[in-house]
């Protein structure tokens, strides 16, 4: 990535030597997973582009959308909820990270079982490795894992953290709580941004997120397609690229591929031939650069058909009810929505197996890896519910527990192709 942004990043306190070095690894990295796929749709040169620019021009719309008085919202979880961020006209930026970086920092403040993915935003940090966290006014966080519900109490020590109590159950009284989290929410937004909601703003944010989400469906529903029109990694990179661009531009851009792919299906191209083997990934989310296990199986020759995760349907299978009219009916909406994300740190969560049977009868996946992040207690331990209800469905099965790092890269490769030899 171009040097002409070194004055932003210094401006942001990013260590320059490291950054640099990172932005190398990581480009060399991309060009070998994603460049080196073949028959890529077209479309898909605008998410190379915004990956070549990920620190570069998307930080600097961040620093003159700030300059434009507009505030910049960093979110770790789906169940924050983004229309109250476009409501008083803030930037709304998936902090997730999926790299492992940092470590050594993240850990003199974190125990060294913490999953991968809270030592990543903390490594991140420490290290002065991402403009994004640094651009950010305000953070917020959610009690939802037992990790990061610490972690954000020790993160608050380096920049504004705002945390909203996410339940663990879905009765009534949870689902009320949610509720009044999403109003404390909305007054702690108006407050930080100086700008009261209104139903017209909310409503406009509401038509524009669920924009967005249609469009992740349809690639989604497109995916069902025989041979598959798209890869596993590309669809991943769309879902990973919509929680940090423009969200009318990447709309856009997810509409266009989807016309691609159209015309992909129609003319029977696929990116595999038909008789790959068919994956349905389910787990925790895969944030960017966090493709071990799609570039896995598909140099395996097989093909990822869909993502039960919150990079994935978890994330966009539903919408908010639009064009209400009165301010605490949209909230009300909008809390429901958030309620139905079936995510591990609920209990009882009958739904995500429910969820992952329907989608492997959708995708026609023949088998599903299960994939959850090392030391992530919600999803190890659900792994084995996720087991009994395939293996009652008679639906072959794979779990995976693994970090960032790619020192397990050969011993993973070996029980991905045993796996996929069994299908
Ligand atoms: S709604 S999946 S985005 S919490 S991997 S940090 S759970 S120990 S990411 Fe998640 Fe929201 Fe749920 Fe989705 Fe904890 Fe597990 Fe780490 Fe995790």
């Amino acid at each position: 990535m171009s040097e002409i942004y070194n004055g932003m990043w210094q401006r942001l306190g990013l260590n320059l030597e490291a950054h640099h070095e990172l932005l190398k690894t990581l480009g060399v990295f991309y060009s070998d997973i994603y460049l080196s796929q073949k028959d890529r749709p077209k479309a898909m040169e605008y998410f190379d582009f915004v990956m070549s620019e990920v620190h570069g021009l998307r930080i600097q719309e961040l620093q003159e959308a700030k300059a434009n008085g507009r505030r910049v919202i960093g979110t770790f979880c789906v169940f924050v909820p983004e229309e109250l961020i476009l409501a008083v006209d803030g930037v709304c930026i998936g902090l997730c990270a999926g790299a492992e970086v940092g470590i050594y920092q993240a850990e003199q403040y974190l125990p060294r079982n913490t999953c991968s993915l809270i030592k990543s935003f903390f490594g991140f940090k420490l290290a002065g490795l991402c403009p994004f966290t640094n651009s950010c006014d305000l953070v917020i966080g959610e009690t939802t894992c037992d990790g990061k519900k610490k972690a954000y109490e020790i993160f608050g020590g380096f920049q504004p953290v705002y945390v909203m109590e996410v339940p663990q159950t879905k009765s009534e009284a949870a689902h009320r709580l949610y509720e009044s989290e999403v109003v404390r929410l909305k007054d702690h937004l108006e407050a930080v941004s100086g700008k009261k909601i209104t139903v017209k703003a909310l409503n406009q944010a509401i038509r524009l997120v669920n924009r967005r989400r249609r469009g992740l469906q349809r690639l989604n529903r497109l995916r069902f397609a025989s041979p598959a029109p798209v890869s596993g990694l590309d669809a991943l990179l769309v879902n990973q690229v919509a929680f940090y661009d423009d969200p009318v531009r990447v709309t856009e851009a997810i509409e266009r591929l989807c016309d691609e792919i159209e015309d992909r299906i129609k003319a029977n191209q696929g990116v595999k031939p038909v008789g790959a083997k068919r994956i349905l990934v389910s787990g925790c989310p895969m944030a960017i650069p966090n493709w071990k296990i799609p570039m896995i199986v598909e140099q395996a020759g097989a093909v990822i058909v869909g993502e039960e995760s919150c990079v994935g349907e978890r994330h966009t299978k539903n919408t908010v009810k639009e064009d209400l009219t009165d301010l605490n009916d949209i909230l009300h909406a909008i809390a429901r929505r958030y309620m139905q994300i079936d995510c591990a740190t609920f209990t009882p969560n009958e739904e995500r197996m429910d969820h992952i049977i329907e989608l492997v009868r959708k995708t026609e996946a023949q088998g599903v890896i299960h994939y959850a992040i090392q030391f992530c207690q919600p999803y190890t331990i659900e792994a084995k519910r996720v087991e009994e209800r395939l293996r009652l469905e008679g639906i072959q099965y794979l779990r995976i527990e693994t970090d960032y790092s790619l020192q397990d890269l050969e011993a993973l490769k070996t029980r991905i192709e045993a796996f996929l030899e069994t299908l």
